[in-house]
């Protein structure tokens, strides 16, 4: 950086703005911004770097720029996104920006079509592109893919997930109905697992994997989904602004009058689990009514394909799709009525609760839409069964009483258990109705929550970020470390690049015995679980470990001198997450409940627990075998994903929100930056502008060029065309570098050499005299 040139320096709200250097002072530059003379501010050096000559230039690989950092990043993605182009390249990484209305043409099957079999950056960005790159890869490599698709909340991911999965299966399916089915998951899985969040009306909470399975002629033979940690806390509870998942609305608004009576349907304002929450319907296109009144519904239409097998659900079978929607409806009205069940204290000395006298009647609505006992329900909700080993009577088991709070945590676990079980039951349905046989490879599409962090953080935060810290991970060793090997086997001689690896956070988090996962285990064991002791046992058995700290104590908190000190927070790579509660860990149900449930009279009921892999964890838990909680079992399957993204060849979406009030045409920089930064984007630029960013295979480049160079060039091989060429135009010699098989371009410079060889005829006769004056 110069004086007198322009830099990106920081700005409180556009993330960077343009201005000059003014004086290099000791730790600071003065800056004098271009847009408000006279007037200079003092940055430190690392927050200033240097801007392209032409700022409303743009690229659309963003390592086509001269300059690789922070600030042209974001002034490319912003120049671009003002004129409706909210895809852009990193290098093979897709940026792509929410722009919360639906650009003409965008996705029509024209452009589909027109993104089959191109190589990546023959058209515009495009998350099609990306998709067409996997599955070129899937077949000349015979090797299957991965699309991981991250971001924040409200990003696009899910959109952006089902574009891949309708690209695909247009471009290359059979044309059957496995194609649509595989498409239409979405609806039925969105309609139990997203809901209205402040972030996004339509927000994800849980996480998917959904590959798409390919035959020997790469063709769509059928699909499966995998799903990780749906949000059980909104099953009971909602923050004011925000809904329980749709299916709840949809249901109250839309319902037959014969379902609405069979399920004792009232308003959301009716029940406990809605009405804490916002109990409005959706109003715009898609209201809840509209949804489930339109007879051609996705849901529907979707629970009524096949399975593929004899027994598979519904076809053909108008009486059996009613049946199998009935049963869903079912339980989701069960829950309701649970929900809508009070205690109260019995008075007696011996404690314990009752049924408030209301209630009655919402036990028996609940008991007879899941197909249990009332009596049974009622003791088993109110007391719990411990098995004593007293006065040498091994084994007796005793009813304890419960108080209210005990009683009203047994009824949530109990509404968060049935509810998981039924989501994992639509997720089953799903995976019957497109089964395949055999299949030679599958293209996967993660769509998973990005870093989050909020002023109150639990437990599911602590989970979501520990997963993205692991897909940090395999993001770094993908494209970091590639990036480097890349190099050493083309034998470029370039320094060693440097990353932070995050090793140190996993173990934190999932190291045995000490790790944060097997301590808040064993402090569930204890008969007194707190959060003060956990936190206590995490920061005394990691004491000055980089990654964890102890929160200050917030003012009121010292004001009123209570403590505020428990929890722990830990140093993300994204930034610092606080986190004070670890209770959610174990929705346990206690066993009388369980196994009241998985009594049920109620075949459909029954299934859910007994197919719900849950109910393992706990009959296991019950039998004191093991205790899985839900952490170790997420970090279970975390493991098992990451262990198949590491199989498979991969590529990177990162998803950005422009606003946060959700609308279009409006680009908060900061915002923006901090979701770039947090994405790892960052130091792939650092990586990038020190190395070699743009490159191409020889043999790419002598087909691209042959045609507009002499004979005499062309029967040269690939390799030593592409020295002429270079030799003859003149380029500077520490643009490029030559591999062992592809050139290698400084930032910017290949882009430069493009212009050159596509420029003008008068221009390219020029050219080629230079190479013919060269050869002789
Ligand atoms: V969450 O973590 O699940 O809360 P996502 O999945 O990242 O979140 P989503 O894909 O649901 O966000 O996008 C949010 C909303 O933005 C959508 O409901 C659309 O209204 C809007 N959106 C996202 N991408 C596009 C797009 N490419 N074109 C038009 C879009 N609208
Ligand atoms: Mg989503």
């Amino acid at each position: 950086m110069e004086d007198g040139k322009p830099v990106w320096a920081p700005h409180p709200t556009d993330g960077f703005q343009l201005g000059m250097i003014v004086d290099i002072g000791a730790g600071a530059l003065t800056i004098e911004p271009f847009n408000r003379k006279g007037k200079t501010f003092l940055a430190s050096m690392n927050q200033v770097f240097p801007a392209e000559e032409d700022v409303n230039k743009h690229m659309e690989d963003n390592c086509s720029l001269m300059y690789l950092n922070e600030g042209t990043l974001l002034n490319n993605v912003r120049v671009r996104y003002s004129k409706d182009k909210i895809y852009t390249y990193v290098a093979n990484i897709l940026i792509a920006v929410n722009p919360y209305y639906d650009i003409p043409k965008l996705y029509a099957p024209e452009t589909i079509k027109s993104y089959q079999g191109r190589s990546l950056g023959t058209l515009p960005p495009h998350v099609y592109a990306i998709a067409d790159k996997a599955y070129r890869d899937m077949r000349v490599l015979k090797m299957s893919q991965s699309i991981i698709v991250s971001g924040e909340s409200g990003a696009g991911k899910t959109e952006n997930t089902k574009f891949v999965l309708r690209y695909l299966t247009t471009s290359y399916g059979t044309g059957q109905d496995i194609d649509e089915r595989i498409v239409q998951a979405n609806p039925l899985l969105e309609a139990f697992g997203n809901a209205k969040t402040v972030r996004n009306n339509n927000s994800s909470r849980f996480g998917k994997f959904v590959e798409i399975h390919f035959n020997e002629k790469s063709k769509v033979v059928g699909g499966f989904v995998s799903h990780y940690l749906l949000e059980k806390s909104r099953i009971c509870m909602q923050s004011k602004e925000e809904r329980n998942y749709h299916i709840f609305y949809r249901l109250c608004a839309g319902a037959s009058e014969d379902i609405r009576q069979r399920l004792h349907l009232d308003s959301p304002d009716s029940f406990r689990y809605l009405n804490r929450g916002c109990t409005r319907y959706f109003a715009s296109k898609d209201t809840d009514k509209q949804i489930m009144q339109n007879r051609k519904s996705p849901e529907v239409l979707y629970l009524s394909a096949y399975s593929g097998r004899p027994e598979g659900p519904s076809v053909g079978r108008p009486g059996r799709l009613q049946q199998d929607k009935l049963d869903l409806f079912r339980v989701v009205a069960g829950v309701l009525h649970l929900g809508n069940i009070d205690f109260e204290e019995t008075g007696s000395t011996s404690g314990g609760c009752i049924l408030m006298n209301q209630s009655s009647q919402k036990l028996a609505y609940c008991a007879d839409l899941l197909g249990l006992d009332q009596e049974d329900l009622r003791v088993s909700l109110t007391t719990r069964v411990m098995l004593t080993t007293a006065g040498g009577a091994k084994g007796t088991v005793i009813k304890v009483p419960l108080r209210v709070e005990q009683a009203n945590n047994a009824r949530d676990a109990m509404a968060k258990a049935v509810y998981s079980c039924l989501f994992d039951h639509v997720v089953r349905r799903v995976n019957q109705c497109f089964p395949f046989k055999t299949s030679s490879n599958f293209i996967g599409v993660l769509d998973i929550a990005g870093f989050e962090y909020f002023e109150h953080n639990s437990f599911e935060q602590f989970c979501i970020n520990y997963c993205n810290e692991k897909l940090q991970q395999f993001f770094n060793e993908r494209i970091l470390k590639e990036e480097q090997e890349l190099y050493q086997r083309e034998g470029l001689g370039v320094n060693e690049v440097h990353y932070v690896d995050n090793q140190d956070c996993i173990d934190l988090v999932e190291a045995k015995l000490v790790g944060i996962l097997d301590i808040l285990d064993e402090e569930n064991r204890l008969p007194q679980p707190s959060d003060h002791h956990f936190a206590n046992t995490i920061h005394s058995q990691h004491k000055d470990h980089f990654r964890l700290t102890v929160p200050r104590k917030s003012k009121l908190a010292v004001h009123r001198n209570v403590r505020d000190d428990e929890g722990f927070i830990v140093r993300h790579f994204a930034g610092a997450v606080v986190l004070k509660k670890g209770k959610k860990n174990n929705d346990a149900l206690h066993m009388s409940l369980e196994s009241l449930v998985c009594e049920s009279k109620d075949k459909f009921v029954r299934e859910l627990f007994e197919n719900s892999n849950n109910s393992k964890d706990s009959k296991q838990k019950a039998g004191k075998l093991s205790f899985i909680s839900v952490g170790n079992k997420f970090k279970t399957q975390l493991n098992l994903l990451l262990e198949k993204l590491r199989s498979t060849g991969s590529s990177f979406i990162r998803c950005v929100k422009p606003n946060l009030k959700m609308v279009s045409h409006q680009f908060e920089g900061a915002q923006i930056l901090s979701q770039l930064q947090c994405s790892g984007m960052v130091s792939v630029l650092d990586l990038m502008q020190g190395g070699f960013p743009s490159r191409a295979p020889f043999h790419e480049l002598y087909n691209m060029y042959k045609q507009y160079m002499p004979d005499k060039l062309t029967r040269l091989d690939p390799r030593l065309f592409c020295k002429a060429l270079f030799k003859a135009l003149g380029l500077n010699e520490n643009d490029y570098k030559f591999g062992l098989t592809r050139v290698f371009f400084r930032p910017g410079k290949f882009a430069e050499f493009d212009q050159i060889m596509k420029s003008d005829p008068d221009h390219l006769a020029e050219l080629v005299k230079k190479v013919n004056q060269w050869l002789v």
